[in-house]
């Protein structure tokens, strides 16, 4: 068993641990019980798209095997568990009907984390849009904000008082820009005037969505999760330097501020020019609503150079499987950061793990590098609590290994490995390791909650 690189927190006693997963990435029955297709099913379909040729119909079967995947997380001693809802399995044309073989998989999945004492986390929106949203227009359709709200006001109705907390989107800056403007995810479109449309769309829908919910009386917790990272300038000149600060701007403030201050920051509207969105009055005062969280996903940090892209692979840091560098001190810098510029609320790591090429030897996975990653980002979240940051809690991703997007199934980010043609779950050296941390906290803790018994 892999030690941590030293002891972690304090944390306190009401800080939330979990695990998270999406819909698309695990529950594969992409087909079943009436669910409609998503823009992944399709993106999936594009020769090239997906590096292994993979796709979502099977996945880690979780629909089929919720009872035993929900044991499974009771057994690692979390508090909470995040999920995303598959839209088009609960209303299969984005409007219209809705599914009720699908809102049952998502009642049972409620029902059963809050019987295992485990709190139910609900994304709306992971980034399997209804492909019949897509053929008109899909995000960058004004249309689809509506489309939107009416699907968070009938899962308010349906789940809001029996889930902890409510995520209107899961990293709109993806969506928007990998999705819209590289075209490398579903839907695949390459126009950036498209994608920033898109990303407003997204914000207004987001904004509106927790207006409508807070006029029904949802008591849950309502926010949005961002994927965010500090930008380093790869050398010291003035060209190097100005250009971290703009993309500082496309990648950060422009869903900060949009938040938080009711404004997108003037130096990227600049940049943008004619690719700027459309804006109609009212939206940003919409998109400003006040959030009860904000959830942060953190990998790694980005170097910037005048003359190139981002880079996530610096020489000289070890590297993940995805060529991210392990950098675990941005991950304090960003929340120190967040905290000092903006007027935050309880702010959680929503999302924080690591890709490793992992070997099964002798029914065990020793992946000792995704235990020091995950145990060096945790006490960067304590060094952030130290520092004052109103930190809520901490999920690593992913509970299992599951479809990593474009590039399938070969990235592994689980706790839990999956083998592929059996689907059986087998705990990996870093999710023992999770398991006896959290056993310790819930000690420390006094509350005298005992592990599962034998998981
Ligand atoms: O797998 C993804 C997840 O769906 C969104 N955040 C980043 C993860 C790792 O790439």
């Amino acid at each position: 068993m892999p030690t941590p690189p030293h002891p972690l927190g304090p944390f306190p006693d009401d800080f939330t641990w979990g695990v998270a997963t999406s819909s698309f990435q695990i529950e594969g029955a992409a087909f079943e019980d009436g669910k409609g297709a998503s823009i992944w099913d399709t993106f999936c379909q594009v020769p090239g798209a997906v590096s292994d040729a993979s796709n979502g119909l099977v996945a880690c079967d979780h629909y089929h095997r919720l009872d035993s995947d929900l044991d499974l997380i009771a057994g690692l001693g979390v508090d909470a568990y995040r999920f995303s809802m598959s839209w088009p399995r609960v209303r299969p044309g984005g409007d219209g009907a809705w599914n009720e073989k699908g809102l049952d998989f998502y009642d049972r999945l409620v029902d059963g984390l809050l019987a295992r004492g485990l709190r139910p986390y609900l994304t709306l929106n992971h980034w399997d849009l209804p492909e019949e949203l897509q053929a008109r227009g899909g995000w960058a359709n004004r249309d689809t904000v509506h489309r939107f709200v009416e699907y968070a006001c009938g899962i308010g109705r349906r789940l809001g008082d029996r889930v902890a907390s409510i995520t209107t989107h899961n990293e709109p800056w993806v969506i928007a820009m990998l999705g819209h403007d590289a075209g490398i995810f579903a839907p695949g479109i390459k126009d950036l005037p498209t994608a920033m449309q898109v990303s407003h769309h997204l914000l207004l829908s987001h904004g509106l969505a927790l207006q409508a919910l807070r006029a029904q009386g949802c008591p849950s917790q309502l926010g949005i999760v961002l994927n965010l990272s500090p930008m380093h300038p790869a050398t010291d000149s003035p060209a190097d330097i100005d250009r971290t600060r703009l993309e500082d701007g496309r990648l950060v403030r422009w869903y900060m501020d949009a938040l938080f201050k009711g404004s997108y920051p003037a130096d990227v509207l600049e940049f943008l020019g004619p690719a700027a969105p459309r804006i109609a009055e009212g939206d940003l005062a919409a998109i400003a609503a006040p959030l009860d969280f904000l959830g942060v996903n953190y990998y790694t940090r980005a170097v910037v150079s005048a003359d190139g892209p981002w880079d996530v692979h610096r020489s000289g840091l070890e590297l993940t499987d995805m060529d991210w560098e392990v950098y675990p001190e941005g991950l304090t810098e960003l929340l120190v950061r967040l905290h000092r510029d903006y007027p935050v609320p309880p702010l959680y790591v929503t999302e924080n793990g690591s890709a490793f090429k992992d070997q099964m030897v002798e029914g065990r996975v020793h992946d000792s590098r995704r235990t020091h990653y995950a145990a060096s980002h945790i006490e960067a979240v304590a060094q952030a609590l130290r520092q004052g940051v109103p930190m809520a809690g901490y999920m690593l991703w992913s509970l299992m290994d599951n479809f990593e997007w474009a590039s399938g199934y070969e990235k592994r980010f689980g706790i839990v490995h999956v083998d592929y043609d059996t689907q059986q779950r087998t705990l990996k050296d870093s999710a023992l390791w999770y398991r006896d941390f959290l056993c310790e906290q819930k000690t420390r803790r006094g509350s005298g909650l005992l592990m599962a018994a034998g998981a």
